[in-house]
């Protein structure tokens, strides 16, 4: 365990800032910061001020010139904050530098991500994974340690007897950390592939969700599957993949996977970590890339999902476009995509998780994309014959049926295996 010489600092009024080179960086910027809003408040820290700062060139000790650097920690001790967190990436030196002449705590929104991954993770794999990355964060950067409301409210279950509330690092326990987490995690992983086999006896298609964090993937399974994962408002809900059984319109069972979001700037140490997860979730037969339409940055969190997918090699894998949240769209806002978006992708699906608008055609897509789909025959099956109805609805592949006098007249989706069976009946 890590030595603990002196208790965390408490951190409670926040002071948000964002470097850029060129002006035309700025609403990107303004939006980012925001992101890191949300992300920072999640941590029950509150935010007084926030400051996107033009530089003309990045300076190696403060990141910003030394005469932006004074301009800002006198407003930061204006307005009482006792942290400075940087949208943008600080070197370890760069934030011993801040922290050492500002006297408040600095830091990136790196280290926002990992926080919020740890209040969050659930499982014991997640938990490690989470450690993980914030071990190997903390590696070149040892220094005090640091705590916020989020945390002491319960918070992540990697600080509960972990002793985060230590100082001064000592680098070689860190190692030793990681290589003993990394050791646990090939372990657990073992465990969950074993059981996942076990579970799966039958092999289904598998269809995984992919996204930007806050998108509605969660919620989209649990339209489809009829279940009642947690989905909710905030960033990074879900961290752990969740499968559910699914049935599309033509019977057919299909395996759903819930994943973790992604969020620009997402740590690559987190992309590390997860990789083994997130891997095993890709090797899906399709990925649907959820996108939340109503989210004026929808395109810039679309990049940023390909980009991860791209670093995790599943470029190549068959990725269908679902634009949800269309409930919360006007009517002609939604036409003008329509048009831009099929000429652009020619592969997308627009629906409301909410009002469940635009479900049954994803289902029918995602039919034909797995190459399930099977053509509607009709039948007439006489009385006597009932037990081929019977078959046909336990294999799930009965649209309907309508008794008439002699027998039933019945409208299926009937598998190979069943065609010669119900040949003289065909209509
Ligand atoms: N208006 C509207 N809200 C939606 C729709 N789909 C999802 N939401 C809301 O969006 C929020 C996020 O949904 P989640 O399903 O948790 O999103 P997620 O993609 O799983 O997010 P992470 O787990 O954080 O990656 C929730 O508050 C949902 O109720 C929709 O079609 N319309
Ligand atoms: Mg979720």
């Amino acid at each position: 365990m890590f030595e603990v010489k002196e208790k965390p600092r408490l951190v409670e009024r926040a002071f948000l800032l964002a470097v850029i080179l060129r002006e035309e960086e700025r609403a990107s910027a303004e939006n980012l910061l925001d992101e890191l809003d949300e992300l920072v408040s999640n941590l029950g820290i509150k935010i007084f001020g926030k400051r996107v700062i033009r530089v003309r060139k990045t300076y190696p000790g403060y990141l910003l010139g030394k005469g932006k650097f004074i301009e800002i920690s006198e407003v930061v001790r204006e307005l009482g904050c006792d942290v400075i967190i940087f949208d943008n990436e600080l070197s370890p030196s760069q934030q011993r530098n801040w922290e050492a002449e500002s006297k408040v705590l600095v830091i990136d929104r790196q280290e926002i991500i990992l926080d919020v991954f740890a209040t969050r993770a659930q499982t014991k794999e997640a938990v490690l994974q989470v450690k993980l990355a914030r071990l190997e964060y903390s590696l070149p950067r040892l220094r005090r340690a640091w705590s916020h409301l989020g945390r002491q409210r319960g918070g992540g279950v990697t600080q509960r007897g972990e002793g985060e509330a230590q100082i001064e690092l000592d680098q070689r326990l860190v190692r030793d950390q990681i290589s003993a987490t990394k050791k646990e995690i090939k372990q657990v992983a073992k465990t969950r592939k074993t059981s996942r086999k076990k579970r799966l006896r039958i092999p289904l298609p598998t269809v995984a969700l992919v996204g930007y964090t806050n998108a509605g993937k969660s919620t989209l399974l649990n339209q489809v599957c009829d279940s009642d994962i947690l989905a909710a408002d905030k960033l990074f809900a879900t961290l752990d993949p969740t499968s559910r059984q699914a049935r599309l319109p033509n019977g057919e069972k299909i395996i759903l996977t819930d994943t973790v979001g992604f969020i620009r700037k997402l740590p690559h140490r987190l992309v590390d970590a997860f990789r083994a997860t997130l891997e095993e979730t890709l090797v899906a037969n399709l990925l649907l890339h959820v996108v939340d339409l109503s989210n004026p940055q929808f395109e810039e969190h679309m990049q940023t999902t390909l980009a991860v997918l791209g670093e995790l090699g599943a470029e190549e894998k068959e990725i269908l476009t679902v634009f949800n949240k269309i409930d919360l769209l006007a009517e002609d806002e939604l036409g003008n995509l329509k048009v831009s978006q099929n000429h652009k992708s020619g592969n997308a699906v627009f629906l409301s998780c909410r009002s469940g608008l635009g479900i049954p055609d994803l289902l029918q897509v995602i039919e034909i994309k797995l190459g399930l789909q099977r053509k509607a025959k009709e039948y007439f099956i006489p009385h006597e014959e009932y037990k081929l109805i019977v078959k046909m609805r336990k294999e799930g592949c009965l649209a309907d049926e309508t008794p008439a006098d002699t027998g039933t007249i019945v409208r299926a989706y009937p598998r190979d295996r069943m065609l010669d069976d119900l040949k003289q009946y065909e209509t």
